[in-house]
């Protein structure tokens, strides 16, 4: 094996790396479970393909997972390593295998998830899957051939979609030409890239992302990137992203029933569709390049406003309360994005796998239904009250001293977290009271979330 298969290293440096990553970032699955045994237990071919999994984790030391399949069999032909850390990130037994169920008949009220019941109006609703095919490399395996080679293999399906009347459609690429410089008549403006993006119709460029970056799931960008979009506007396929294909389905509306129905739906129309056979594994259910998303790939999401839970202007107070209920909140603009302004966040049960998908849905409908019960309480039942004067210091109950003596702790043990890594004394002490306090609420998301890797959001145009 050459040192270039190991980013110059040789086994003993590596596993030397792992211990030292293991020994300060406990919660760094993939180094906690690649262990020199199992490395060892390969050929070199094998422990090539077994680095490229784990390198986001040794990379990105902060990492949850650390780690991505680069093929569909790798869950299985690196079981060894894979099992224990799936079971252990999605706390499931040694013996649970995935059940596909999307049958939401019995969910909800006769079958029906009416946010308006929830005292909602009409909210930003989205149903998502990740899908791959398995006669292809996962994203982070694949290089610009094959990436355009997927691209051209999914117009075929893109063309029976915008044949169907239940879809119609049009095909929004990223891809500057194909091979041999065929030129790509679906290749989009950088004007309608931005539009898309900021509709959420299409996904930001993923260099912006280390643990993808350093999986490789971002390389040869754009080639081999974008997304068909129905008539509608409603259904939507990427491709080229985290997995081969992420199909959804969003819109504005109050029955949860409707995007989760016509996801369901539409898979069945790909599925159909000759040439598409998505990757799937006996234990895991669908495969997908992060094992967070293994089994159902789905993610349920609404956009709520929870402006008493978000009253510091971030989403401490949200997550602290939706962890508990096995919710995820995220930002207006997705993973790793600011909440919005007005307390506007994006909602979602956290589980993937070892869990039907009408039994995420239903999680969604009554999850949403305790976090805005949480909501009300927090706000007194009223209008949310002024953010109160933290006791004791300005920053968080704490005063500057305290607060650079987090910040430094915090820097030591996340080396990753730029918030901590460019945040000075030096720096702080430079502006007046005032400024000192917006700087802090930038701040802080990188305070309270050690595991940042920016670490810190914009409260003002001009900051
Ligand atoms: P994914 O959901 O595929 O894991 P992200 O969390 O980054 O990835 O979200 C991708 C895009 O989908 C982002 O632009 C995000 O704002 C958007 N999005 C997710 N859920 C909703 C929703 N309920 N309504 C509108 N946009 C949404
Ligand atoms: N941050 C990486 C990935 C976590 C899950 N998010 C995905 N797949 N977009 C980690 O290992 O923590």
């Amino acid at each position: 094996m050459c040192s270039s298969d190991l980013d110059g290293m040789d086994a003993d440096a590596l596993f030397a790396k792992v211990g030292e990553i293991a020994a300060a970032n406990p919660g760094n699955r993939c180094t906690k479970y690649l262990t020199r045994e199992i490395f060892d237990s390969f050929d070199d071919t094998a422990k090539a393909v077994l680095f490229r999994c784990a390198k986001t984790g040794i990379d990105n030391a902060d990492s949850g997972l650390g780690c991505y399949a680069m093929q569909p069999n790798d869950y299985s032909t690196f079981g060894k390593f894979f099992d224990p850390l799936i079971r252990d990130y999605h706390g499931a037994a040694a013996d649970a295998k995935h059940i596909t169920d999307w049958d939401a008949s019995g969910v909800g009220e006769g079958g029906v998830l009416d946010v308006t019941k929830l005292g909602l109006d009409e909210l930003s609703m989205r149903v998502r899957v990740g899908r791959n095919l398995k006669k292809y490399n996962l994203p982070g395996m694949m290089d610009k051939a094959e990436r355009i080679d997927f691209e051209k293999t999914m117009l075929g399906a893109f063309k029976a979609l915008i044949d169907n009347p239940d879809y119609g459609g049009a095909i929004y690429s990223l891809t500057p030409e194909f091979a041999d410089g065929e030129a790509n008549p679906n290749l989009i403006s950088t004007e309608k890239y931005d539009e898309l993006v900021k509709a959420h119709v299409l996904f930001k460029d993923m260099d912006a992302d280390p643990f993808l970056k350093s999986a490789g799931i971002a390389s040869d960008w754009p080639y081999g990137r974008g997304c068909w979009q129905s008539t509608d506007g409603q259904c939507i396929i990427w491709f080229g992203e985290e997995d081969q294909l992420r199909i959804m389905c969003m819109k504005k509306g109050t029955l949860l029933n409707e995007v989760f129905d016509r996801l369901n739906a539409m898979l069945k129309v790909v599925e159909a569709i000759e040439g598409i056979e998505f990757a799937i594994s006996d234990d895991y259910g669908y495969v997908t390049s992060c094992p967070s998303n293994l089994g159902t790939g789905m993610r349920a999401s609404v956009h709520v406003k929870i402006p008493n839970l978000t009253k510091d202007g971030t989403d401490t107070r949200a997550k602290e309360i939706a962890g508990p209920l096995g919710l995820s909140v995220r930002g207006t603009g997705g993973e790793h994005t600011p909440i919005g302004a007005d307390g506007t966040v994006d909602i979602s049960p956290q589980s993937r796998l070892f869990i039907k998908e009408c039994e995420i849905i239903e999680k969604l409908y009554n999850g949403v239904k305790l976090l805005m019960e949480a909501e009300q309480a927090e706000g007194g039942g009223a209008a949310p009250a002024a953010a109160p004067a933290a006791a004791g210091g300005p920053y968080d109950g704490m005063d500057a001293d305290a607060l650079f003596k987090k910040v430094g702790e915090i820097a030591a043990a996340n080396p990753g977290n730029r918030c901590t890594k460019y945040l000075t004394r030096e720096i702080f002490d430079s502006f007046d009271d005032t400024a000192k306090g917006v700087l802090f609420r930038c701040a802080k998301t990188g305070i309270d979330n050690q595991d940042s890797g920016l670490g810190c959001y914009a409260m003002q145009p001009n900051d």
